[in-house]
């Protein structure tokens, strides 16, 4: 083992790739960030951010029970003081994991103050020292979002909220989340819809509160113009917690949503796993939706457990999982503003600051496995090849007809009275399908 340097994690030295021999806990045994997956290093293609709401703010308390986090280095306040030396933590931790990128929202680095230009001006000093430490580093920043959701001025809302007052605070306080997002030379910024959703339709006017989102989303693109943010937008669905029904419930939702309202070419979608759970959908789905309208843009990696029916946040660690993530980001041709964020948090008993290391290695791990077994996959060639021959009724004769918009009802009718009838003639195989993508993991 390397020797450990440095203040916060004293103990942990800089992880290496050792390979999948290695039964070192703390050593990736398939991120590897030089190897060449398809043309592209897997540091390029995973490109990988650490969450500060959950690596360096979360304390681990659930809905029963206060944090359990040990933290040596919290003085348990939430200081200007406290805040600078999260940073020095947080890029600490960044360095030794050597993940390429982290994600934050405002009130996660700097603390609110007295008013909005006393938090403004918390947040730029904050802002000075992760500057520094992103060029100290060269960890870049992949997104960054404004928290709508935790003060009590937002119980009804931000952009939906029932009060004119509240929307306009929001609108400043995401004027600035984009403004230090620029500053710091972010890839992107997310608008996860935190409170904008209902409890009870019997207060509200869904359709003006739809109405305010769709106007608050046009104005953050004009600002965004404004200063020239050349980042991308991301809306995140998620359907439910904390309101019983969110604006942004799926893949499927938002895309409508931005269509309706003409945001869709300013935005992009932000998938995350453990929502698609909660939707009653897998992330398979979310991200083959995503990505036949064109927006998929980044991912947030997690996953759910299924038999807990909330937003448990767990670290990805399931192969199958991660191959079919993979498997439709290969199909796309990669990332490019977008990555791979772990907005996972390790489970309230994992309480020591190491449990974080072994958490974000276990992830890359397991999405460096899923890289390589889906372009192996894609190498074999099978599954692909399946795909095609059972649509190719629709490359020639009367599929090739139809796909090009030259045959009428009329033409079809008769077609088929000629022909008479058809018989189902070629098997969907699942199982075999399932053998085959087993052949691989
Ligand atoms: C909450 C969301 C949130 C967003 C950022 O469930 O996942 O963490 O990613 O606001
Ligand atoms: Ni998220
Ligand atoms: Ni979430």
């Amino acid at each position: 083992m390397k020797k450990a340097t440095k203040a916060f994690f004293p103990d942990i030295p800089k992880i290496q790739y050792e390979g999948p021999n290695s039964r070192n806990p703390l050593a990736f045994k398939h991120y590897n960030p030089d190897e060449v997956v398809e043309g592209k290093t897997m540091k390029e293609h995973l490109r990988f951010s650490v969450t500060y709401w959950h690596t360096i703010r979360g304390q681990l308390a659930d809905m029963f029970g206060v944090g359990t986090a040990l933290r040596p280095w919290e003085d348990g306040t939430n200081s200007m003081k406290m805040a600078e030396t999260r940073v020095r933590v947080a890029f600490e931790f960044l360095e030794k994991l050597g993940a390429p990128f982290y994600a934050f929202h405002d009130r996660d680095v700097a603390p609110e103050g007295r008013n909005l230009r006393e938090t403004n001006r918390n947040l730029d000093a904050i802002v000075k020292i992760l500057k520094q430490e992103q060029q100290r580093t060269g960890v870049k920043l992949l997104w960054g979002t404004a928290c709508l959701f935790a003060h009590p001025r937002y119980v009804h809302g931000a952009a939906t909220s029932c009060n004119a007052d509240v929307f306009a605070y929001a609108a400043a306080q995401v004027k600035k989340a984009i403004e230090v997002t620029h500053e710091l030379k972010g890839e992107g910024y997310v608008f996860w819809g935190g409170r904008e959703g209902y409890s009870t339709l019997w207060n509200t006017d869904l359709k003006r509160e739809m109405e305010h989102l769709a106007r608050f989303l046009h104005l953050a693109v004009d600002h965004k113009k404004a200063i020239g943010f050349k980042g991308q937008f991301y809306i995140e669905p998620k359907p439910k917690e904390p309101t019983k029904h969110q604006y942004d419930s799926d893949a499927a939702a938002c895309l409508n949503f931005l269509r309706e309202y003409d945001l869709l070419k300013d935005f992009k979608l932000n998938l995350e796993t453990n929502h698609a759970t909660l939707a009653g959908h897998t992330m398979q789905h979310e991200m083959e939706v995503a990505i036949a309208a064109g927006a998929l843009g980044s991912i947030d990696a997690n996953t759910g457990d299924l038999l807990l029916g909330w937003d448990t946040d767990q670290f990805p660690t399931n192969i199958y999982l991660t191959t079919e993530i993979m498997l439709s980001i290969l199909h796309m041709g990669g990332f490019t503003t977008g990555g791979t964020n772990f907005d996972a948090k390790v489970r309230r008993e994992s309480f020591e600051p190491v449990d974080l290391f072994y958490a974000h290695i276990g992830g890359m791990d397991a999405f460096a496995r899923g890289l390589k077994i889906a372009a192996a996959i894609r190498k074999d060639g099978r599954l692909a090849e399946f795909i095609r021959q059972r649509y190719a009724s629709w490359d020639t004769g009367i599929g090739a007809k139809i796909e090009s918009g030259k045959a009428s009802f009329k033409d079809l009718e008769a077609y088929m009275l000629k022909r008479g009838d058809i018989t189902p003639n070629t098997s969907g195989r699942q199982e075999l399908l399932e053998n085959i993508i087993n052949e691989f993991i």
